[in-house]
């Protein structure tokens, strides 16, 4: 089965999108939208075409007959008629055996002959494919020791971009060579879907990084060998198995990292971005929590016994899930991989127990549970029995503080009115939520704190001014429901893909500046739209949401309700029909629709004040830590902390970061959602393709001149039309030019060094090619069966 059932199809949506992501100017009027991407099939017979499949997305076939309406294609499989309006393409009559490194270099760039080149090369673990400066990567799923390794990062050592095979450690190379020669700040920004690989590919990236950026084995513990090793400490902490992915990261990280003036790594900087919190407490089979709760689980006897542990089915937050060891993941070693992990980032053995402290205390929260309580009241509730009276004893041990005070900040709310306070009794269902939203504030903050302890060791260099920043962030996801984390996630990646849209179109001027052609036909409309309608203030829907949290009576009805009337009318807001709390945005990757209801509840970000106050007292200075006071004068907006709101900022920040470097992009593609080797799924491949821009790359393209050849290759595959042209014209570029006048094509632009294309005309050349080739075939036919 290929098909993600829960991954929701966007591609209809994608394809109306065409038009809102470019605009055609007025040079290019006949040609519609869709057009833009491939060049027009020629309907001559004999010749190969793409048909599109709705299972494989796209399949060629031979036409055999061409009527004024139809044409009867022969396939592998079966011959079918097909109107000619279908949507064909031409399929590349030389297209190499081995497929190209660029796709840039197919002849026809279309999307069936990019899946066909991801493909071929993907067959013979050619993994890397370039669309111009981007890397493709498509997840192996297994160890490719041909790419992989010091003899490998040697080779791209020495070598110029381009010289070697498409690679990770190229991407890094060049960045790296930028930066020390133009001085300018370089960024390599990685994405895909969950499992696609970022993770793995950010770590080729810093591995490289820290390979030639690196100082000799006597200098000592280096800066680089903590910077390498934070990603351990933070997987640990950070990653989970998902459906999607057995390390799947559960939060987006930007690390930079700084070299000094002889281009040595001096200091680094991580950041992440929005840890998931509810699988803390939330586990669905057959899903795993965080990796640290088994670890510490599975450590040695005198270890896990120090913090009650044991067997991690005894554990409510574990147990939800039947999935609870991993193939090939000994949680044991992991235990030991990860002190070690921690040492060499610096934290201490002091500071790894009060961690495990805080790891273990929030299993043991996780088994109080709660009943109706004995006293006269209504809706009051007490821990069920022993049990649940040893773990929250454990826990407020592991925790120091007080068991007492502990309880009662579950069982009940204190109520501050004008100058009163009221004690409310709860009841058993919003003492165990109590219990959840402390264990799901403590583990984010320890999260925070160690990231913030990773970049105190390994320090920040003020005097560096060179830097490589590497984004290994989450892409786009719409799964049948999406909740807040869906929607924070999307807000990222509609940036990011203004960014890389920006770019791309910055790249192609570029490349015809260089050329010295004409590029003034392109106009380029961005999405901006969808991120005024999420992050605009004062009416976008973060700031609703920041809003609907701070009114006490608001809920996710009352919040819908208030989305429906801002953005009646809104291109990119739509309500679904059977709905009245959900609510769909039109993204650049297709429609998504979020379920509003734990909206508000994820959105706060705050401790519960009895919480914090119980863990502020706390006699373990590390804990109290991470509770700091907040400052006297806080109002009540201030206090009120949204996620929603915290992230735009970070994206802002990051953003701004980013806009001062010079980008290069990595998309990861999943071709399988079995994890398998192997298999490629053209209409996964496709999606994401869609998803990650690159479609999008292409199409900025094409809005241009997608075809170039160098003069050489051009008059090597086209000479034939015009035979005596190279007797005639010495210089390769008069000799295209001629070609080209021969047949006839207008439109066209010759460069320093390439003939630039329109979308059809390669199609065009081909055609005529093929006619010639024919006419030449019969002659010989004719002159053997002659000489016979
Ligand atoms: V998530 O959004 O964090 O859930 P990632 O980060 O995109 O996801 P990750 O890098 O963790 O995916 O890759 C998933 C798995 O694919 C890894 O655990 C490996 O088993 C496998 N993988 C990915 N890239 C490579 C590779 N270059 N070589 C071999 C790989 N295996
Ligand atoms: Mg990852």
């Amino acid at each position: 089965q290929e098909d993600d059932p829960t991954y929701a199809n966007p591609s209809s949506a994608t394809i109306s999108l065409y038009s809102l992501l470019l605009l055609l100017s007025h040079s290019f009027p006949s040609m519609s939208q869709a057009n833009c991407l491939a060049d027009q099939v020629n309907f001559v017979v004999g010749s190969h075409v793409w048909v599109e499949d709705p299972e494989l997305a796209w399949i060629d076939g031979e036409i055999q007959e061409s009527n004024k309406d139809e044409v009867t294609i022969l396939f592998e499989s079966d011959t079918r008629v097909l109107r000619k309006s279908a949507n064909m393409y031409p399929k590349d009559p030389e297209f190499p055996l081995a497929g190209v490194e660029d796709m840039t270099r197919l002849a026809y760039l279309h999307e069936p002959g990019l899946l066909q080149n991801l493909q071929i090369r993907y067959s013979i673990n050619e993994i890397y494919t370039y669309t111009g400066s981007i890397l493709i990567a498509v997840n192996p799923f297994q160890k490719l020791p041909h790419l992989t390794g010091t003899s490998t990062m040697e080779k791209y050592k020495c070598a110029a971009f381009g010289e070697q095979s498409p690679h990770p450690f190229a991407i890094a190379s060049s960045a790296y060579r930028k930066m020390i020669n133009e001085k300018r700040n370089q960024s390599i920004l990685v994405s895909g879907e969950s499992g696609a690989g970022k993770t793995e590919s950010t770590k080729m990236l810093m591995q490289y990084l820290a390979f030639i950026g690196g100082r000799a084995e006597t200098e000592g513990r280096s800066v680089e060998q903590q910077v390498l090793e934070s990603n351990p400490v933070l997987e640990a902490f950070g990653n989970a198995k998902t459906v999607r992915n057995n390390n799947s990261s559960r939060f987006g990280k930007f690390v930079e990292i700084q070299f000094d003036q002889k281009g040595r790594i001096s200091g680094a900087a991580i950041r992440t971005y929005l840890l998931e919190r509810s699988r803390v407490c939330q586990v669905s089979d057959p899903e795993r929590n965080y990796h640290c709760f088994y670890m510490l689980c599975a450590a040695p006897k005198e270890e896990s016994g120090k913090y009650k542990l044991g067997d991690p089915r005894k554990f409510h937050y574990l147990n939800q899930s039947n999935s609870i060891e991993l193939d090939g993941l000994d949680d044991s070693k992991e235990y030991f991989a990860t002190k070690r992990a921690m040492e060499i980032v610096g934290i201490s053995s002091e500071e790894q127990d009060a961690i495990f402290r805080v790891v273990a205390a929030i299993l043991h929260l996780g088994n109080i549970d709660f009943v109706k309580g004995v006293e006269e009241v209504f809706d009051s509730c007490q821990p069920k029995d022993e049990k649940s009276y040893f773990h929250l004893k454990t826990a407020a041990e592991l925790l120091m503080c007080d068991e007492k005070s502990l309880e009662e900040s579950f069982c009940k709310s204190i109520i501050m009115t004008r100058g009163d306070t009221i004690t409310k009794s709860l009841d058993p269902n919003s003492a165990a939520l109590r219990r959840d939203s402390l264990a799901k504030i403590i583990y984010s903050r320890l999260f925070d704190w160690i990231m913030c302890k990773i970049n105190d060791t390994i320090g920040q260099d003020p005097k560096s001014n060179s830097l490589i920043g590497v984004l290994d962030i989450y892409g786009f996801e719409s799964f049948k429901t999406n909740s807040f984390e869906q929607f924070c996630i999307n807000l990222a990646n509609e940036k990011l893909q203004q960014h890389f849209n920006q770019h791309i179109f910055k790249m192609e001027q570029e490349e015809y500046k260089r050329e010295e052609i004409d590029w003034s036909y392109i106009e380029f409309v961005d999405n901006q739209d969808v991120i005024d309608l999420i992050e605009k203030k004062p009416v976008g829907i973060i700031s609703l949401l920041d809003e609907a949290c701070m009114f006490p009576r608001s809920t996710h009805e009352t919040f819908a309700e208030k989305l429906y009337q801002t953005f009646k009318g809104n291109k990119r807001f739509n309500k679904p029909k059977f709905s009245r709390t959900d609510f769909t945005i039109k993204h650049y990757a297709g429609d998504v629709t979020y379920q509003t209801n734990l909206f508000l509840d994820k959105n706060k970000d705050y401790a519960i004040p009895e919480h914090a106050d119980i863990l502020k007292a706390s006699k373990c200075s590390f804990v109290s830590g991470l509770f700091p006071p907040l400052p006297e004068d806080a109002t009540k907006s201030k206090k009120f902390s949204s996620v929603a709101t915290q992230f735009k900022l970070q994206l802002q920040s990051l953003l701004e970061t980013l806009n001062a470097t010079e980008p290069h992009y990595i998309r990861c593609v999943k071709p399988n959602h079995l994890l398998k080797p192997g298999i490629f799924g053209n209409k996964i491949v496709l999606q994401q393709l869609r998803c990650g821009g690159v479609m999008e790359a292409i199409r900025i393209s094409c809005a241009g001149y997608p075809t170039r050849k160098k003069f050489d290759e051009f008059v090597q595959r086209f000479s034939i039309l015009e035979p005596e042209v190279m007797k005639e014209c010495p210089n390769r570029k008069t000799a295209c030019k001629r070609i080209l006048d021969r047949v006839n094509l207008k439109d066209y632009q010759i460069g320093k060094t390439k003939v630039f294309l329109r979308a059809s005309q390669i199609a065009e050349l081909d055609a005529c090619r093929a006619e010639v080739l024919g006419r030449s075939a019969s002659v010989i036919q004719r002159k053997v069966r002659t000489f016979l």
